[in-house]
């Protein structure tokens, strides 16, 4: 019994100094030290000594296990330390390296195709204005020449702050003012929120617009069709095809739409042109002499064009999204894509 005790110690010596991971250790004290371990099974068959021999058998047995226990002990902490060695000189951290950079947000599409629009037209000599959201009637429809029984006047198109007192419907107004304020030769665009009581998959109340124009002696339509090709070239790339269809509105005449080929399918015809090749982007026209003898410009000296644009349209087709929506719901996971 003594001699199997020590002979077992020494295998068991031998094998925890060769085993080289934890793993293989902690399978070692299973081994002699567990439930159905050899150090168990040799205390059960201590039942067979005789009674005197019991005793010296016995405490040789718990010096056999606490020294197994002390020997796994040790090399437990030994593996422990070589592994702490090692991960010290493979993993190394650069504590000069600068830190990793955090999304710092991005633009909005909206913001981005204002920015770009507003450039072009800066570089074509235009400046830019602002004016208020809620407007007055008279300068949301009444000096445009947009009369109290004009469809756009409805209670449908409009949202009524009071009687007199809109949001406003488009950015004209803010030409107005400037108008009232400022003689010609002048030349603005007003990028901004716009407002109507439309709501549906392609209508949003709420939408931004950029409305621009053009006054001075002897200003043409040539000078419309000049100022607008040079920006769908600069905007959607040289070489699109553009087009101007006669149209109408109360505060141009002549009114033009200006269409551009699809840039979807190339002007074969696809969904989003809806098979006619072109996409309307643009309403424009010669500033009507009703709107001049409103802001007390002399139809008779000057003449001048204006246009506006939906931004949401052009993001879309420019970025091709393919629901309005996106540009109101703020999901970061589309956001960050700008
Ligand atoms: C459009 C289309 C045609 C326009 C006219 C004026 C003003 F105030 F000068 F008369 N501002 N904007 C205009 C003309 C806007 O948007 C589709």
């Amino acid at each position: 019994m003594k001699e199997r005790l020590q002979a077992m110690l020494e295998v068991a010596r031998g094998a925890v100094c060769e085993v080289e991971t934890e793993k293989s250790l902690l399978d070692i004290r299973i081994q002699y030290l567990g439930k159905k371990g050899e150090m168990t099974s040799i205390m059960k068959s201590m039942g067979a000594l005789q009674p005197e021999e019991r005793p010296i058998v016995g405490a040789l047995a718990n010096q056999v296990k606490e020294e197994l226990e002390q020997l796994i002990e040790t090399r437990l902490a030994d593996i422990r330390q070589v592994e702490i060695v090692r991960r010290l000189t493979k993993e190394t951290l650069d504590v000069t390296l600068p830190g990793r950079g955090r999304f710092a947000g991005s633009k909005h599409p909206i913001t981005l195709v204002t920015e770009e629009i507003v450039e072009i037209f800066s570089a074509l000599g235009f400046g830019v204005a602002e004016g208020p959201e809620v407007e007055k009637d008279f300068y949301n429809f009444e000096a445009l020449n947009i009369p109290k029984d004009h469809p756009a006047r409805d209670m449908q198109d409009t949202f009524y702050v009071s009687d007199d007192i809109v949001l406003r419907t488009h950015t004209s107004p803010v030409q107005i003012r400037t108008m009232l304020k400022q003689a010609p030769p002048v030349r603005v665009i007003a990028p901004g929120t716009v407002y109507r009581r439309d709501s549906d998959i392609t209508h949003s109340p709420m939408f931004h617009q950029i409305e621009g124009f053009l006054v001075d002696h002897k200003v043409t339509f040539g000078d419309l069709k000049g100022i607008l090709t040079t920006f769908i070239n600069r905007f959607f790339g040289k070489g699109v095809g553009v087009r101007f269809r006669p149209s109408f509105f109360p505060f141009t005449e002549p009114s033009a739409e200006v269409d551009i080929q699809c840039v979807i399918c190339g002007g074969k015809g696809c969904r989003v042109c809806k098979n006619s090749g072109w996409l309307e982007i643009l309403g424009s026209g010669m500033i009507d002499p009703e709107v001049f003898k409103s802001v007390n410009y002399d139809p008779e000296v000057y003449s001048g064009f204006a246009f506006g644009m939906g931004l949401e349209r052009v993001a879309m087709l420019k970025y091709g999204v393919n629901d309005l929506r996106l540009f109101f719901e703020n999901d970061i996971r589309f956001l960050r894509q700008f």
